[in-house]
C-alpha cells in the first residue's frame, strides 16, 4: 500500500503546529501520506478532503483541484519552531486593493469573483504561447505544500501553507526563447466585480503587474500557488491562481493572474509606479534597508494585538537567505532595494 515513505525524522508537524492546530487522521500518518496512491485511499480521505488545518472554512474546490489534492506532496518546504497563523487572519487581514484598501475589504468584498472559468494567457519570448483554461493549464503539475513567512513591506508577517507548484516547472513546459530575461505577471481586470478599479481616487493604473528575473523565477521557492490551509484558494487571497515569492515583500506575489508574458526587458511593475523611491522592482526582503517612512529592522507577527503585539526581528530574505543570497551576488541591495 505504501508506494513510497518518508523517514520519520523529516518529519517536523509538531515543529510548527501551534496549539489550535488541528491535525486530521490523514496527517498523522505524517511522511506515510506523501506515499499513499489515490485508489488506495480509505473512504473517509475521498472525494470530501478533510482539512488539515483548524478552523478552515472548507471551500467548494473544483474537480481537478480535489483530485490534484489527493497527490499532493505534503510540508514539502516547513518552516520550523514557527506556528502557522491561523486560518481567520490569513483570510481577513489582507491587501488586495482591488477589492478596497482596508485590511477587511477583500474578505468582504471577493466573493463576487468568479473564478470558474478562469483562463491564462502565456505569452511573449516562448516557443508555446497560447491560452489555457485553468484546468488545462494546471495538468502537468503536482501540488506541493510550501509552508513559507509572507513578510509584507507594512512590517507585518505571517506564516501560510500554500499549495503550488514552482514555476521552473511552468517554464519548463512553455520554453522561454533566448531573449526572455524577465517574467511579467497581470491580474485579472474587471471593474464590475472589482470595486477598487471603479473607485476615481484610485492611484493604481490596473491592471496590478508584478514582475521577476527569470533566474528569481527559476528558484525553486518561487511557486505559483492554487491553494492554502489544505483546500483552494479563498477569493480574497487571490484565486483561483497567484504567485507566492518568500524572500521577497508581500506585493511581489501578484494575485489573481490571468497572464502570464516572458520578455526581454524588466517590467514597470505597479508599486514602483506609483512610488519608485519607496518600492523597488526587487523588493528583496532586508531588515537593513529601511522603507523612508518606517523601519523594516522588525515585523509584526499576525496575530498581534495591542497588549501582545508579537513583535520580531525581520530576517535577511525573510530567512531564506541560504538559498536565496546568491541570486544577488554583486547586486547593491541598497540601490537595488
Ligand atoms: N493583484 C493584487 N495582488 C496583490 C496585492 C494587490 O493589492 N493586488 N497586494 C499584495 C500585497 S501588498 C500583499 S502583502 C499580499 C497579501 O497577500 P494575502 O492577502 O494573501 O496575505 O498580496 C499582494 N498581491
Ligand atoms: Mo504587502
Amino acid at each position: 500500500m505504501l508506494i513510497k515513505s518518508t523517514k520519520s525524522s523529516d518529519c517536523h508537524e509538531s515543529d510548527v503546529t501551534p496549539e489550535s492546530l488541528y491535525l486530521s487522521r490523514r496527517s498523522l500518518l505524517c511522511g506515510a501520506v506523501t506515499g499513499l496512491a489515490a485508489s488506495t485511499l480509505p473512504s473517509w480521505a475521498s472525494a470530501q478532503e478533510p482539512s488539515r488545518y483548524a478552523d478552515v472554512e472548507p471551500g467548494r474546490a473544483p474537480t481537478w483541484f480535489a483530485e490534484k489534492l489527493s497527490h499532493a506532496q505534503w510540508q514539502a518546504v516547513n518552516v520550523k519552531d514557527e506556528a502557522i497563523t491561523p486560518f481567520k487572519d490569513a483570510t481577513h487581514y489582507n491587501n488586495f486593493y482591488e477589492f478596497g484598501t482596508d485590511k477587511g475589504d477583500p474578505a468582504a468584498n471577493a466573493g463576487a469573483l468568479k473564478t470558474e472559468p478562469w483562463s491564462v494567457v502565456i505569452d511573449g519570448e516562448v516557443a508555446k504561447p497560447g491560452r489555457y483554461a485553468l484546468e488545462d493549464f494546471m495538468k502537468p503539475y503536482q501540488l506541493e505544500e510550501r509552508i513559507y513567512r509572507l513578510r509584507c513591506v507594512e512590517a507585518w508577517s505571517m506564516v501560510i501553507p500554500w499549495l503550488g507548484f514552482p514555476i521552473s516547472a511552468l517554464l519548463k513546459q512553455v520554453e522561454p526563447t533566448s531573449k526572455a530575461r524577465f517574467i511579467r505577471f497581470e491580474t485579472l481586470q474587471d471593474p464590475k466585480v472589482m470595486p477598487g478599479q471603479r473607485s476615481g481616487f484610485a492611484l493604481i493604473d490596473w491592471p496590478y503587474v508584478e514582475g521577476l528575473r527569470l533566474d528569481e523565477a527559476m528558484n525553486p521557492l518561487a511557486i505559483l500557488a492554487v491553494g492554502m490551509y489544505g483546500r483552494e484558494l479563498p477569493n480574497q487571497n487571490g484565486a483561483p491562481l497567484r504567485l507566492v515569492v518568500p524572500w521577497k515583500y508581500g506585493f511581489k506575489s501578484i494575485k489573481s493572474i490571468v497572464r502570464i508574458s516572458l520578455v526581454s526587458e524588466q517590467p514597470k511593475t505597479t508599486w514602483q509606479s506609483i512610488a519608485a523611491d519607496e518600492y523597488g522592482f526587487y523588493a528583496n526582503v532586508n531588515p537593513t534597508v529601511d522603507h523612508p517612512r518606517w523601519t523594516q529592522a522588525r515585523e509584526r507577527r499576525l496575530p498581534s494585538g495591542l497588549f501582545s503585539p508579537n513583535v520580531r526581528e525581520t530576517r535577511m530574505f525573510n530567512g531564506y537567505s541560504e538559498e536565496v543570497a546568491s541570486l544577488y551576488t554583486g547586486l547593491d541591495l541598497r540601490k537595488n532595494y
